[in-house]
């Protein structure tokens, strides 16, 4: 009957949300764990949980017209997903991508409600971006575009209502324009963006603190299984902001990181990369390519990490960038552990061939909340006009990665054999599920 009930809940969401297959993948994941949470308690539904937190509250689309440096006129579309304000305003990033549509940045809000209830912090969730690439523009063209962008958004947006950050292609400097716009256009210099710059509203360790958090998540889930990083050989894939940070605080815990990628193809460094490698690519527009010339190491081109031998993967670049075929080669080398620093980057079969392993997935929604952790304390710090050092903010980032492992573990139903992805589902759900019930129909 449970497992009925389930899969007829399923086939609505195939109906009514067709062509969004990122979307209808996210809410499977989730619903197929925490169905019997719903089953156990009448309030749930009653108050209609699972049907409220698979429709997002509110979703826009806007036209974005900019121009080129030539004079030439460009029009992108541009969206903000309000998925759930329960916890606390909207809260999420920003994506520009060609690849972005309703689909992914539904599916990035839905998975956001989870994380950001997992941080235990006062944060809702949402998720917007562009269908915009700002890798191939110049300087200017991505300004004037964030100034395009940020009027369209100005509306839906302040520090008490939507909060959004970076995501692909939104890092410090597109922060920094859009937050640019919103001041001018609204008169108010107010924290309705995270991800500033230090010199005006940022936060320490904003930018770094995805990638170190997804470091401190791996340091306890080694922990609890009698182990440590020093000496582990860790494959990571992307070479943006969640990668590179994963990839220093790796070498600090005495990591060997043996690759890194990018959308054409795999640095795979046998003896490991060094701080000098990451030093030189931390550079705005640097490449792998040019890295691998600059210092005589491999480019493979069209090739992902995952054949490398490695302890620990960490797929730090997109969705679905990890197949079946890739979980076989990982788990077929003995990699032990996989812990997603993107957000749903191992896709369905790779999940299942992960269950039938040895090896143990960390999701997303866990190992990378640092980084809108770290936004919910630049919120906190803006909102009582206050800046707090460096030390501070690592030392409650590491609390809330630490939190969120035991809120993982406290859901285990065999302790030796830790199912983060299912525990990680239900503890998110819980914290999210008692608000709306809590705040009654609405
Ligand atoms: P960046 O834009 O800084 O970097 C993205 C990296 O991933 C680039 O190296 C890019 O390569 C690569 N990449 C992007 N799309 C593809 C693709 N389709 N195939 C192969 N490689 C690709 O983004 P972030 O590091 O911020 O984000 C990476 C992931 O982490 C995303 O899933 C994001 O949602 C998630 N995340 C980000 C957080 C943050 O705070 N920034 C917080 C939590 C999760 P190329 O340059 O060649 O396109
Ligand atoms: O996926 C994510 O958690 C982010 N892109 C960060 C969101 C945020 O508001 O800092």
């Amino acid at each position: 009957m449970a497992q009925q009930g389930c899969s007829e809940f399923l086939d609505r969401i195939d109906e009514r949300h067709p062509n969004q297959p990122e979307y209808v993948q996210a809410v499977r994941e989730v619903v197929a764990d925490v169905w019997e949470l719903v089953e156990q308690d009448a309030r749930y539904r009653r108050a209609r949980v699972l049907e409220r937190l698979t429709e997002p509250d509110r979703s826009v689309s806007f036209r974005v017209s900019w121009e080129d440096d030539s004079g030439g006129a460009h029009v992108a579309r541009g969206y903000r997903v309000q998925t759930c304000n329960a916890l606390g305003p909207y809260k999420g990033g920003l994506r520009f991508h060609p690849s972005v549509n309703e689909s992914i940045l539904k599916f990035l809000g839905f998975e956001q409600t989870f994380k950001n209830s997992l941080t235990g912090l006062p944060i809702g969730a949402g998720k917007g971006g562009a269908d915009f690439d700002p890798r191939k523009r110049s300087d200017a063209e991505v300004r004037r575009f964030c100034q395009a962008f940020m009027i369209e958004l100005l509306r839906d947006i302040g520090p008490e209502t939507d909060v959004p950050a970076g995501d692909i292609g939104v890092g410090d400097r597109e922060i920094g324009y859009l937050f640019g716009q919103y001041k001018r256009s609204s008169g108010n210099f107010a924290g309705a963006l995270t991800g500033k710059p230090l010199a005006f509203g940022g936060s320490e360790l904003r930018s770094e603190a995805t990638g170190f958090g997804v470091v401190y998540f791996t340091a306890a889930v080694l922990e609890r299984a009698g182990e440590t990083l020093d000496g582990k050989r860790c494959a990571v894939s992307g070479a943006g902001n969640v990668a590179t940070y994963c990839a220093r605080k790796l070498l600090e815990e005495g990591g060997t990181v043996v690759s890194l990628s990018d959308s054409g193809g795999t640095l795979a460094v046998e003896d490991g990369l060094s701080n000098d490698h990451l030093d030189w690519l931390g550079t705005r527009g640097r490449r792998l390519h040019d890295l691998a010339e600059e210092f005589g190491l491999a480019y493979r081109e069209d090739s992902k990490p995952w054949s490398l031998e490695c302890d620990l993967a960490f797929p730090c670049a997109t969705q679905n960038e990890l197949d079946a075929a890739d979980a076989r080669g990982l788990v077929d080398g003995g990699c032990g552990w996989i812990v997603e620093g993107a957000n749903m980057p191992c896709d369905p079969e790779a999940h299942e061939i992960f269950a039938e392993s040895k090896a143990v997935l960390c999701p997303g929604k866990a190992a990378n909340a640092g980084g809108v952790a770290v936004s919910a304390l630049e919120m906190s710090q803006n909102a009582s006009f206050q800046r707090w050092t460096r030390k501070r903010v690592d030392k409650l980032l590491r609390g809330v990665m630490g939190r969120i492992h035991h809120a993982c573990a406290d859901q285990f139903e065999d302790a030796d054999r830790p199912d983060y992805v299912r525990a990680a589902n239900r503890a998110g759900f819980i914290r999210v599920a008692e608000a709306l019930v809590a705040q009654g129909i609405g």
